[in-house]
């Protein structure tokens, strides 16, 4: 106790003294966060004391992941126009990643912040230098790499292109722990590279092509930024590689000075690299070897395979790397002038001469944006691509090694589900839906205890589609499918369920697209009470629980020959008749109907923007509406506001 309180004193004396001489405002990640998340102006303090200014220019998300791009915005710093500020913003953990670069360097957010250094140098080592210009193993791009020995797909010349008619390059940023423990959030890290990459090709003109990240995974081992890596790291990530399909693989290891290490390293023409986690910078460079570029240009060299310098000190990405360029002689900077010249020094057109074929180097299996997709969709639980875990490691100790739980599983089919659910986990997964309309989402759950909750979300929790009670089974291996409906937009996407209440098990998560009213079999379900349904179980017309088999409490909705309204049959024939929804008698009930009754006839008024909420209004008695009165099902007028007659439309599978 006493040990505390002094040491207590000791560093609040401390802090006062530092404050009140050097500097007068503490600075940390979550303010830089708010800050950059709220505001499209403002200005970064860096470790060397100077204050920055910027101007957001673009914001995105992608994979839950906000990137915003900035210029800095700065009179004293001319040779910088177009100089880049990439922030990435996780919202869901409010965490951000940062990386500018400046006449001084570059700077990077600092995770392990004392408050006065958030923004802190990329100091590379002494080695860097030399490693990039003279070291490293360059070879002619039309040869096999040096360095690179891991075995590469069959190319498919034709490549890869999105619905815009963009190459894809598809990425996977493999972290070892060291250098995830380091960097505090892979997401924003990952990211971060990506975009040095995106914003350099689209400064220099390249537009046919983009990388887009399809994953990070953290594992393998860590002997530093060494050539071993890019041979041993696809064995170490090899079920990612399977999984996700990357054309290009970035390892990222922690730092140790291992002999041979460098800041980064990547084959010339190859499918790997590696850098240190501290240095985004170098991301954009070694990215540059892999498809094709080498350094600077030496006088006797040949090709037009080289960075550019317009002068000493100041170089494109492949030669010196402190400009957010690829060399080109179609790019005319401001101040330096052209960025290259044709015969030698032209990254652009190596970029462009071979985006088709490293886009080409796997078949993607992350669908692009506008890939033509049909629905139903089968997610299985346990191919997240993103997660948040109450327990580290993966209690089941199947399928995966990362923080989700995972076991076997004895359903029909077999594989494996998530387990040992938590409140407040997620799980997140990539779909492509092939239109903006109503989906129902299905679940195969199972539970000993019941009392789950499933928040069907936008990846981030905004917006939320809607949520569903995960009842028990009866065991934790006894597996039903639950279902609810949702209107989801089109396009790539990633959905993410959220647990807001744990103890079930997933097996699988599916989305089909509701189809047209009278195509197959519905539920109508009490939107009041949802655990209320319509049925004819007992042989007439009731409300309450069902069982998932039973017809009784299935509907066919047949267009009658008016257009606009529908006759409603029961599915089953408990009297060997057809049952219909009618109010021939004055009251509602079902049974035999003539194919004149007006009273057999309902409109089906939908409810609010949602394309599965429908009042159902006889045509004969048209201000009767089918409705909840003292818990039993009747007809009747309502008020405007009346829940009781506010009916959801399930299909049932
Ligand atoms: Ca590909
Ligand atoms: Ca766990
Ligand atoms: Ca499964
Ligand atoms: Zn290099």
């Amino acid at each position: 106790m006493f040990l505390n309180k002094f040491l207590n004193l000791i560093i609040l004396s401390f802090c006062l003294i530092y404050s009140a001489t050097s500097i007068s405002q503490v600075y940390n990640l979550n303010q830089e966060y708010v800050k950059f998340r709220n505001n499209d102006q403002g200005s970064i303090l860096l470790n060397t004391g100077r204050d920055l200014y910027y101007t957001v220019e673009s914001r995105k998300v992608r994979n839950g992941i906000e990137t915003v791009k900035a210029t800095i915005d700065d009179p004293g710093m001319p040779l910088f126009i177009n100089a880049s500020v990439i922030v990435t913003l996780d919202h869901i953990k409010q965490e951000i990643s940062g990386f500018i670069e400046t006449s001084d360097g570059h700077y990077r957010i600092n995770p392990r912040t004392d408050n006065y250094t958030v923004w802190e140098k990329i100091e590379t080592p002494d080695v860097l230098d030399s490693i990039y210009f003279a070291s490293e193993q360059d070879v002619p791009p039309n040869k096999a790499s040096l360095v690179e020995s891991g075995h590469i797909a069959d190319l498919i010349n034709v490549g890869e292109k999105d619905n815009s008619g963009r190459y894809v390059i598809d990425v996977l940023i493999a972290f070892s722990q060291e250098a995830a423990d380091d960097v505090g959030n892979i997401q924003t890290e990952a990211e971060m590279y990506i975009e040095s990459v995106n914003t350099a090709l689209l400064n220099s003109n390249i537009i046919s092509v983009y990388l887009r990240l399809v994953g990070v995974s953290v594992g393998g081992q860590n002997p530093g930024v060494v050539t071993s890596v890019l041979r041993d790291g696809k064995e170490w990530f090899k079920d990612d590689i399977e999984r996700l399909a990357p054309d290009l693989i970035g390892f990222i290891q922690r730092w140790n000075g291992a002999p041979g290490s460098a800041a980064g390293w990547a084959g010339v023409g190859g499918d790997t690299h590696v850098i240190g986690v501290r240095w985004p910078g170098a991301y954009r460079h070694e990215v540059g070897h892999n498809i094709g570029g080498i350094h600077c240009k030496e006088a006797d060299d040949s090709g037009y395979h080289y960075g550019f310098s317009p002068r000493q000190g100041l170089g494109t990405t492949q030669c010196g790397n402190n400009m957010a360029y690829y060399s080109s002689p179609l790019v005319i900077h401001p101040v330096e002038g052209a960025l290259g010249t044709t015969h030698s020094q032209d990254m652009a057109r190596v970029w462009r001469e071979n985006a088709a074929k490293h886009s080409g180097r796997r078949i993607h299996k992350v669908p692009f944006p506008g890939d033509d997709n049909t629905t139903p969709i089968l997610l299985q639980a346990e191919d997240y691509i993103e997660y948040s875990d109450a327990t580290p490691g993966n209690t089941g100790g199947e399928y995966r090694n990362d923080g989700v739980d995972i076991e076997q599983t004895s359903d029909t089919g077999g594989g494996y589900n998530v387990g040992w659910t938590a409140k407040d986990e997620w799980l997140s997964y990539s779909v492509n839906l092939p239109a903006t309309a109503s989906y129902i989402v299905s679940y195969r759950v199972a539970s000993e205890v019941g009392g789950g909750l499933i928040q069907f979300e936008n990846q981030g929790g905004i917006p939320i589609y809607g949520t569903i009670d995960v009842p028990n089974t009866g065991g934790w291996q006894n597996w039903t499918t639950i279902n609810h409906i949702v209107d989801l937009p089109a396009g790539q996407q990633n959905i993410a369920l959220a647990i807001r209440e744990g103890n079930f098990n997933l097996n699988w998560i599916q989305i089909d697209k509701v189809g047209d009213i009278t195509e197959g079999h519905f539920r109508i379900q009490s939107q009041m009470d949802p655990a209320s349904f319509v049925h004819i179980e007992q042989g007439h017309l009731g409300l309450g629980p069902i069982l998932s088999g039973w017809w009784s409490a299935q509907w066919v909705f047949e267009q009658s020959e008016d257009n606009g309204f529908y006759r409603i049959k029961n599915r089953w024939s408990p009297n060997g008749n057809d049952e219909y929804l009618h109010v021939e008698y004055g009251t509602l009930e079902t049974g035999e109907i003539s194919s004149g009754w007006q009273s057999a006839q309902w409109a089906l008024e939908s409810v609010g923007d949602s394309s599965w909420l429908y009042r159902i209004r006889n045509r004969w008695n048209s201000n009767h509406y089918i409705t909840i009165d003292d818990g039993e099902i009747t007809s009747g007028p309502i008020t405007p506001d009346q829940d009781g007659a506010i009916w959801t439309f399930i299909p049932v599978n």
